[in-house]
């Protein structure tokens, strides 16, 4: 370094006066990257840095929107006090005001309406403490067997296939450490390169290791672009594209029948099932060439190791369960789970995608991955609850139907914390019109979202960078996420919020909770004996180990690296094989009016509903507007012009975007991210069919038609 260099260095250094450095993880997905936030004070301004910290999944590395979280965690609209809705306006008031609102309302509601006229919905971006307080919340703050979360929008086909299948679901059977490893990977129906850059070094290592990538995908993206192959199917066409590759991987005689033997159940009665398809009509149904279907399914099942990862794109069907069955019927098929490098992950989402789908916020659920219907899992709630099983609520509907329910004046009372559903729910004509028809709207979020927007009463909630406590991720290991950050203005911890709540509703002295470390402790002997077993795990334990695997059922258990390797989960220990009557539900499909097949999904910078990263300048400097992914020869077709606005109509509403020609898209799909609001959100069109096994709804395939928008 040159003198200057150096003088330089040291002026910019002695500005600094002073420097603070916060510890978190990023609020996004699923990596959960391990962060600080360092914040220094230069003459009379902050600068803030987001920097990565090493772990054991993520190594230290952050993309962009981690880097650039704090932008919207300290942006100026951040809620900072409880806001009430006073003749369409929000008007401040203190927490003491709120709650006796909430109090009031709640109360007047259960009265006239009965307990199940309240409905709670939570969130996958909770941490585990605040997912386990809201299920506790609902059944005995409130008592009422309405509870649901956004997750049920995003891992539900693939939580219920690997129950169905496994007899337990966590989101990988084995670490990120293995997939170097491994000889063949598919990848179906995941963006793992823009919707979790971080994992990315594991598979570029895995392909400089000689291992052969396998993309399905109707598109190309950054992630089939490391394929050694690109399956490149029409959408809504993987149960029967994988049920196609199982056909030729038996028909080749490339099945594990020791294996198969010995641990799975099943096998015959789905041969016998695919002895009966075509593969010329596969072909002709997917897109796919049955020269690809050839090469695929003799490469899978001829490696000695093999990974299937499935997301969104797979699951996010009205068979999405079915069709992650199908992939796990090739993995089970072939012997490849429950040994070193080869398993099944559904890449999850959220940050605690994983954790809040384990810890009673689904509708049917109690923590530990208990069911609600079960009389031995309701006598273990109970007794840690310190109530009567009979006062338990039993079982709920799902979250789309919960909307509908409102809709339908059933459900009178609604408590949202951290969600935007206006935006992330299909068909959400109906959640704007059912929120608009409740007597009393409660929402706990960061920002006026355009769901915050239809509330009644807005409680200010903290970030990532404010409220401590344990999030589960990609590889279902149990993290502490250290926030220590003080809370803006008069914004509380979403677990305070809860328990104050419960207080004011009489209910106080279950949620007599001070710390979150406190609602662990509970939350682990919840757990106890559970499929997501957390016993074993403390605080002190998880900051020692940075991280620890489920199930961790004492303390003296490291946690499980890899699932299945003697044993699967169903009482007999055997896999299930089998091919869902869901594989025939009925799906949207193209027609005369509406020739196109739209799907959905997600862009680098953006993450779900927008509300966070739309505030980071960084991020929405990245793509500020929504867009439409179209093959040029369509839009040709329907004389659309590259960068033009066009107009997207399906059977239930519409919007205008703007075109972006590209070859790189399938000829029959248009593809548009959800990351935008008004008269750009996409789930103003997507139909509200769902999965009937997963209540999953089917955000990737909605029939459209286009018109160009003339200027
Ligand atoms: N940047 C960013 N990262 C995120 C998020 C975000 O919003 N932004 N969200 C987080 C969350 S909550 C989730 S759930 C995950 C989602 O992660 P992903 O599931 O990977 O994301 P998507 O873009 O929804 O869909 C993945 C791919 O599925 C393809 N696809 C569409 N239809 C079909 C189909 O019918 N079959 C197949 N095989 N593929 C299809 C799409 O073209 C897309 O490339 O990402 C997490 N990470
Ligand atoms: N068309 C289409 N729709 C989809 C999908 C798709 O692929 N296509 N994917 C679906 C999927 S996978 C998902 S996960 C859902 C997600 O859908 P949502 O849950 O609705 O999405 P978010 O944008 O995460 O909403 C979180 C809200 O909580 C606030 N928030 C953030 N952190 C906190 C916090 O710590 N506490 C509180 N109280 N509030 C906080 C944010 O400001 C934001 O308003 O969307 C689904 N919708
Ligand atoms: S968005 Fe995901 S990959 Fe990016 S920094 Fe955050 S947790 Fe890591
Ligand atoms: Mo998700």
């Amino acid at each position: 370094m040159t003198e200057l260099m150096l003088k330089y260095f040291r002026n910019k250094h002695q500005k600094v006066q002073s420097e603070k450095v916060y510890d978190t993880q990023c609020p996004f997905c699923s990596m959960q990257c391990k962060m600080q936030l360092v914040e220094q004070r230069v003459v009379s301004r902050k600068i803030y840095k987001t920097i990565g910290k090493d772990n054991p999944t993520t190594k230290g590395r952050l993309c962009i929107k981690g880097k650039n979280a704090h932008q919207h965690a300290l942006h100026q609209k951040r809620i900072t006090q409880p806001l009430l809705k006073v003749k369409g306006e929000y008007q401040p008031i203190s927490w003491k005001e709120a709650l006796e609102h909430i109090r009031k309302n709640f109360t007047d509601i259960q009265q006239l309406a009965g307990n199940d006229a309240l409905f709670v919905y939570g969130s996958a971006s909770l941490t585990n403490e605040e997912a386990y307080l809201l299920g506790k919340f609902a059944r005995v703050g409130l008592n009422t067997r309405h509870i649901d979360y956004n997750g049920r929008l995003c891992m539900a086909a693939a939580a219920t296939a690997a129950n169905q299948t496994f007899g337990i679901d966590r989101g990988f059977t084995n670490t990120l450490e293995e997939i170097p490893h491994t000889r063949c990977i598919i990848l179906a129906g995941t963006n793992i390169a823009e919707c979790q850059p971080t994992i990315m070094p594991y598979f570029d290592q895995a392909k400089e290791n000689g291992a052969y990538i396998i993309a399905i995908d109707p598109r190309e993206t950054a992630t089939t672009s490391i394929a050694d192959m690109h399956l490149k199917n029409k959408p809504g066409t993987d149960a029967t594209l994988a049920n196609g590759l199982l056909k030729i991987i038996i028909e080749k005689g490339l099945i594990d029948q020791t294996f198969i033997e010995g641990r799975v159940d099943g096998f015959e009665q789905v041969a016998d099932r695919l002895s009966s398809i075509k593969l010329s009509e596969v072909s002709e149904v997917t897109g796919v060439s049955e020269e690809d279907l050839y090469l695929t399914a003799e490469i899978f099942g001829e490696e000695e190791s093999g990974m299937i990862f499935t997301a969104r794109g797979v699951e996010q069907q009205t068979d999405g369960t079915a069709a992650v069955r199908a992939f796990l019927n090739i993995l089970l098929a072939t012997g490849k789970v429950g040994k070193p490098y080869s398993g099944y992950g559904a890449i999850t989402g959220q940050g605690n995608g994983q954790g809040a789908r384990e810890h009673g916020q689904k509708s049917d659920q109690l923590p530990g991955y208990r069911s609600i219907e079960n009389k031995k899992d309701r006598a273990h709630i109970s007794q840690i609850w310190r109530i009567k099983e009979s006062e338990l609520p039993g079982k709920g509907v799902s979250a789309y139907e919960m909307f509908k329910k409102a809709d339908q004046e059933s459900i009178k009372g609604m408590f949202i914390m951290c969600s935007n559903p206006v935006i992330s729910h299909p068909n959400s004509n109906l959640i704007e019109r059912s929120l608009k028809k409740l007597k009393f709207l409660v929402v706990a979020d960061l920002f006026l979202s355009e769901t915050a927007r239809l509330a009644d009463l807005v409680l200010p909630a903290s970030s990532y960078l404010e409220d401590q406590g344990t999030m589960t991720n990609v590889e279902g290991r149990v993290t502490l996420r250290e926030a220590n950050r003080p809370l803006p203005g008069k914004a509380k911890h979403d677990w305070q919020i809860i328990c104050e709540i419960a207080k004011a509703m009489g209910k106080g002295d279950y949620f007599s909770f001070t710390t979150a470390e406190e609602i662990f402790d509970e939350l682990r002997k919840a757990s106890r004996g559970g499929k997501a077993d957390y016993y074993g795990m403390t605080y002190e334990k998880l900051r020692k180990e940075n991280g620890v695997l489920w199930p961790c059922p004492d303390y003296e258990h490291q946690g499980t690296k890899r699932l299945f390797e003697t044993t699967f989960e169903h009482k007999d220990g055997k896999a299930k094989m089998a091919i869902p009557m869901a594989a025939d539900v009925e799906k949207e499909v193209q027609n005369d009016d509406f020739p196109l097949i739209l799907t959905t999904g997600r862009v680098m910078a953006h993450y779900l509903t927008g509300e966070q990263t739309r505030k980071s300048t960084a991020l929405a400097a990245r793509e500020f507007e929504s867009f439409m992914e179209i093959h040029p020869e369509t839009a040709a077709k329907y004389s659309i012009e590259d960068h033009s606005l066009v107009k997207i109509e399906s059977q239930r509403g519409s919007i205008v975007v703007r075109n972006r020609c590209s070859e790189k898209i399938r000829k029959d799909t248009v593809f548009v991210p959800f990351h935008w609001t008004g008269g750009q959100n996409v789930n103003r069109l997507v139909s509200d069919k769902l999965d009937p096994d997963s209540h999953m709804p089917a955000f990737k395939v909605t029939a459209v038609k286009l018109k160009p928008v003339l200027s």
